[in-house]
């Protein structure tokens, strides 16, 4: 908006007037996503007209141009005029992201985006009243369980581990070197999903054997539907409210504090100390506030998402630290990666 900058937001609310029309922009996206708009563009390899694309994913041909227009307004897509015939054809970035077979796919990210995340903020005014999540509302199932209702299907699952999954194609790498963990050999990443952290710990230090913790059919789901390339990493089941922890070195816990209230927290760290012997490390990796909360925008926005659908809360450094502190952990030490995710280690 660099044409606008002149101008005063109260002559003419330029700003104002774009973050209304975000969440049309995101949906814009994600439609294409789920339609396979990028998929066909990367595999037919030439540019295709709007009526081959509407043809091929069975659209309607006046939707579809529309469609196509937008993602060329907001420059995911490039058009090339041929004999008066707009030719569509994806940018590299869509290729690279957006289509569904990439390397760096965050295809499972849009679709949990599209299809959970979306309905649920549509409560977001109930969840600012209430200061409560809103899984019940949105989806009809009581359920007093922040994970109970995340998981309430087994497609829901999937969908779920599709999108813990698919971050760590951008930040695992700058998560697992942010800080030098060679002196640690037995790892185990509690709540790690899938094993996505895990199979990024197993590239940098294959010395160490790295062993994923989850539920049950987590872990069963993330046997049969996310087979990982390293066999270096192992599973094991149970729940590290209620059941023994395994023991380790080094306990990994990437985006579990800020599921959870402060309470909860100190309860599963408590523990996780009680396992541990002098040396022994805890890395928490989560999206941090800037000290003051005035940012970044995008954590900001996660601890909206966090109230709407969990019972945590996105935090400062210093909230963490204060956690660890007091649950007994010293040499605190924060990183931040410049991402989105960033790293705290802390040693008993
Ligand atoms: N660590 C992964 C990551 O960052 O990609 C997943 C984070 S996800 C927000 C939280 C994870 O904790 C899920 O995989 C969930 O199944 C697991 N989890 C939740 N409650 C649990 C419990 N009581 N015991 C073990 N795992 C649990
Ligand atoms: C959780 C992380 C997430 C629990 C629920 C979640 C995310 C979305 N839903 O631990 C990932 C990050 N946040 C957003 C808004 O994408």
């Amino acid at each position: 908006m660099a044409e606008h900058l002149s101008q005063s937001e109260l002559d003419y609310p330029f700003k104002l007037l774009e973050y209304f029309n975000g969440f049309r922009v995101s949906k814009v996206i994600f439609s294409a996503c789920e339609l396979g708009v990028f998929d066909l563009l990367l595999k037919s390899q030439e540019a295709l007209s709007a009526q081959h694309v509407a043809q091929e994913l069975g659209t309607s041909m006046d939707g579809m141009e529309r469609l196509l227009d937008a993602l060329v307004g907001i420059e995911i897509l490039e058009v090339e005029n041929r004999d008066g015939t707009a030719l569509y054809s994806s940018t590299d970035v869509a290729n690279l992201y957006l289509a569904k077979g990439s390397a760096k796919s965050l295809h499972d990210m849009i679709i949990y985006q599209s299809q959970t995340i979306y309905p649920l903020w549509n409560n977001m005014v109930d969840a600012i009243r209430e200061g409560k999540n809103q899984n019940e509302k949105t989806f009809g199932l009581p359920s007093e369980e922040v994970f109970q209702a995340i998981y309430r299907s087994e497609e829901e699952m999937l969908k779920f581990m599709g999108l813990m999954n698919s971050s760590w194609v951008l930040d695992g790498h700058d998560i697992v070197t942010a800080f030098n963990l060679s002196c640690f050999q037995r790892i185990v990443d509690l709540g790690g999903c899938t094993g996505a952290l895990a199979c990024e710990m197993a590239k940098v230090y294959p010395s160490s054997s790295i062993t994923v913790f989850d539920l049950p059919d987590v872990v069963q789901a993330a046997q049969k539907h996310f087979p990982l390339e390293n066999d270096a990493v192992v599973f094991q089941t149970g729940d590290f409210f209620t059941d023994e922890i395994p023991a380790a070195d080094l306990y990994v816990l990437a985006r579990i504090i800020h599921d959870w209230p402060v309470e909860k927290c100190l309860k599963l760290l408590k523990k996780i100390y009680d396992a541990c012997k002098p040396g022994c490390g805890i890395l928490l990796v989560e999206a941090m506030l800037f000290e003051n909360r005035r940012g970044p925008v995008m954590v900001q926005i996660f601890s909206l998402n966090m109230l709407v659908q969990a019972e945590g809360r996105e935090r400062p450094p210093s909230q963490y630290t204060h956690m660890l502190n007091k649950t007994g952990f010293h040499n605190v030490q924060v990183c931040r990666t410049g991402k989105s995710y960033d790293a705290i280690l802390a040693t008993r």
